[in-house]
């Protein structure tokens, strides 16, 4: 299975669930040196970086890029999907189909997360997930363009009221024929909303195009009392093709949280 490990240039996210912190550059470097075959990159905006400039660091240090976050557009400008402005709904729109474009050039899909947005005293639940569907549809046309999808991430209930469970999620994109817009299934908001992760990532399967692998506590798998066995068996068995991401909390400290993600994921051989 393909491993991806999160490196963060958002400074307002300093303490969320992302391992590395540094400066691109370093960043990269250390992905390397763990033995990720990947990066996925939460930046601050998107012409924070050059996508050629990507491509240098990618060929220097042999990494694929597994996707891009586009959460900057919500902890840093405000912007969220369903807002009840309109100009803020445009905005996060065209934020987000930039990251989309950085992501075609690299290869990429973008993240759909925080900037989902919630429904409230201002857009009731039935307007948010029309304006929902209505971004969705857009941003999907654009990932479709360049011959990629695009990744759509339930939430658990304290962070969102859209979407916190796979079913519904994946139920939602099939109504709406949003057939270029795939699962993002972390099991850190699973382990709080699913009655099973096992369970749930069985009968999800075909919906699901990207994994945020974290332990129940949001550490590296094995730092929580997530069992990682039957999910990788799972997987296995499956023969889930995408990344086993390590968007997880730096802890005890960065490199120890990347080595402990990289022995986790790795099936004892009985
Ligand atoms: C983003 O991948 C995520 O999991 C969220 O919890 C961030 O707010
Ligand atoms: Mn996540």
């Amino acid at each position: 299975m393909k491993s991806a490990v999160t490196l963060c240039r958002v400074s307002e996210a300093a303490l969320g669930p992302f391992v590395f912190h540094d400066e691109l550059a370093i960043g990269f470097e250390k992905a390397a040196a763990h033995g990720f075959d990947a990066v996925e990159l939460f930046l601050p905006s998107p012409d924070y970086v050059t996508s050629g400039d990507i491509r240098e660091l990618q060929k220097r240090h042999q990494l694929d890029i597994a996707a891009l976050g586009t959460g900057a557009g919500m902890v840093k400008h405000g912007l969220s999907l369903t807002d009840g402005d309109a100009t803020v709904r445009k905005n996060a729109l065209d934020f987000i189909l930039a990251l989309v474009d950085l992501g075609g050039a690299l290869g990429a899909p973008a993240i759909l997360g925080s900037m989902q947005g919630k429904h409230g005293p201002l857009v009731d639940k039935p307007r948010a997930l029309q304006f929902l569907a209505e971004a969705l549809a857009i941003i999907s046309a654009r990932a479709a363009d360049h011959g990629l999808v695009f990744f759509y991430e339930p939430l658990n209930r304290y962070e969102t009221n859209l979407f916190n469970r796979l079913a519904p999620t994946a139920a939602f994109l099939e109504q709406h024929g949003l057939r270029h817009v795939k699962l993002l299934a972390d099991l850190f908001h699973m382990n709080i909303e699913e009655t099973s992760l096992v369970d749930s990532l069985t009968e999800n399967f075909t919906a699901i195009g990207h994994i945020h692998f974290a332990d129940s506590n949001r550490q590296a798998i094995g730092f929580g009392h997530t069992d990682p066995l039957p999910i990788l068996q799972t997987l296995q068995r499956l023969d889930y093709q995408g990344y086993l991401s390590a968007e997880i909390l730096p802890l005890p400290t960065p490199d120890e949280a990347a080595g402990q993600f990289i022995r986790s994921i790795r099936l004892p051989t009985i």
